[in-house]
């Protein structure tokens, strides 16, 4: 079911539409205030009406003993809830829309801390928005704290925070999403206008909370590959690997391997190949999808949740990986299909 409603008036009241989820928001904003607006007008309209109208004139002045009407009492009673159950699921459709993650989109990790975001590429590029640490650097280099995504494909965002609560708000795409600190959560966007879009913390996270924006700079796929190609750190050359899957695959090698095979074979714990989105049954009977919190569950508590069929042997990594390492692993881990 896709409603689609967009009037200009939104766009009087709304910032620039910069993705078409963007567009189907203020449609649903649109109907609310038009609604609304008719709501009010009968309503304070017809009192007023009936203020003046049946004003008592004279002392012995008397109205009509009215004690109810079936008929109205229904219509005001069905015709709101008709009105809130399209809002229902106009809503609810808008919201699957934001919350259903792209397969295959472009990934792009976004750590924030107070009071800075920092943008990670898989091909090693880190970009940090630094203009709220540093006041200096607002205008400092900027092509070193942008965030650059291509025009018309799916955008996913990885998020996590090293500290507070902070959320990742881009008005431009009517997108929010909070940054947990010890938990990833994600966003997702197709960007369908070149230029740049602003990105605010929305949520109070300390002295510079006001002082933390970005910017998203939407560019065309061909000169997005050729951004992700300028910038790439030098280093980080490897066997058709990412950067940051190429340093999973080392703390995979000094770390994990004595337990962990890569090719499907059984060691002390499971193997990582295909390990990754895959369904995962534990001891205790439930189960889960591997995704990204529920692997990083596993490295920080691997007691939480024990694979069905292994032993609880392996030791907790709490406070022995840092979160960027823990990132790489998972990056590395996808690369093992
Ligand atoms: C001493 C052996 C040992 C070492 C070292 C070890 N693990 Fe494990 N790991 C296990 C065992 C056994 C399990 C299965 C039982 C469980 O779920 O805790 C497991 C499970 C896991 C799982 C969940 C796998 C699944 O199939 O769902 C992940 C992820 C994981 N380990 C990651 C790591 C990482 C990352 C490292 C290195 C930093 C590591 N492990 C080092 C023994 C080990
Ligand atoms: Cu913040």
């Amino acid at each position: 079911m896709v409603f689609w409603l967009n009037i200009p008036l939104a766009n009087a009241f709304m910032p620039i539409q910069g993705t078409d989820t963007a567009g189907r928001v203020d449609g649903l904003y649109t109907f609310l205030l038009i609604s609304s607006l008719i709501s009010f007008i009968i309503l304070i309209g017809g009192m007023t009406v009936f203020v003046i109208k049946y004003k008592r004139k004279t002392d012995t002045d008397k109205t009509a003993y009215i004690t109810h009407n079936t008929f109205l009492e229904f219509l005001w009673s069905f015709i709101p809830f008709v009105i809130m159950m399209v809002i229902f699921f106009w809503g609810k459709s808008i919201y699957e829309d934001l919350r259903t993650m792209p397969e295959d989109g472009e990934e792009i990790h976004v750590v924030a801390s107070q009071w800075a975001w920092q943008f990670k590429y898989r091909n090693g590029i880190k970009q940090f928005s630094k203009q709220g640490v540093n006041k200096e650097n607002l205008t400092g280099d900027i092509e070193k704290q942008i965030m650059a995504v291509p025009l018309n494909k799916p955008v996913k965002l990885i998020i996590t925070s090293t500290d507070v609560i902070h959320s990742f708000f881009v008005p431009g795409f009517r997108n929010k999403q909070d940054a947990v600190p010890g938990r990833y959560t994600t966003l997702w966007f197709q960007a369908t206008q070149l230029g740049d879009f602003q990105v605010f913390c929305t949520e109070y996270c300390g002295l510079d909370h006001s002082n933390m924006p970005a910017t998203i700079r939407v560019m065309t796929p061909e000169n997005y590959q050729k951004w992700l190609a300028d910038n790439k750190p030098s280093e980080s050359e490897g066997a058709g690997m990412s950067a940051m899957a190429q340093n999973g695959m080392e703390i995979y090698e000094s770390k994990c391997r004595s337990c962990h095979s890569i090719d499907g074979s059984r060691v002390v714990g499971p193997t990582w190949k295909g390990l990754f989105g895959n369904q995962r049954e534990f001891e205790a009977g439930a189960a889960v999808p591997a995704d990204e919190n529920y692997i990083r569950e596993s490295i920080l508590n691997p007691n939480a949740k024990i694979v069905k069929g292994y032993p609880a042997a392996m030791p907790p990594y709490q406070g022995q990986l840092s979160d960027e390492e823990i990132d790489n692993i998972i990056e590395y881990m996808k690369t093992l299909k």
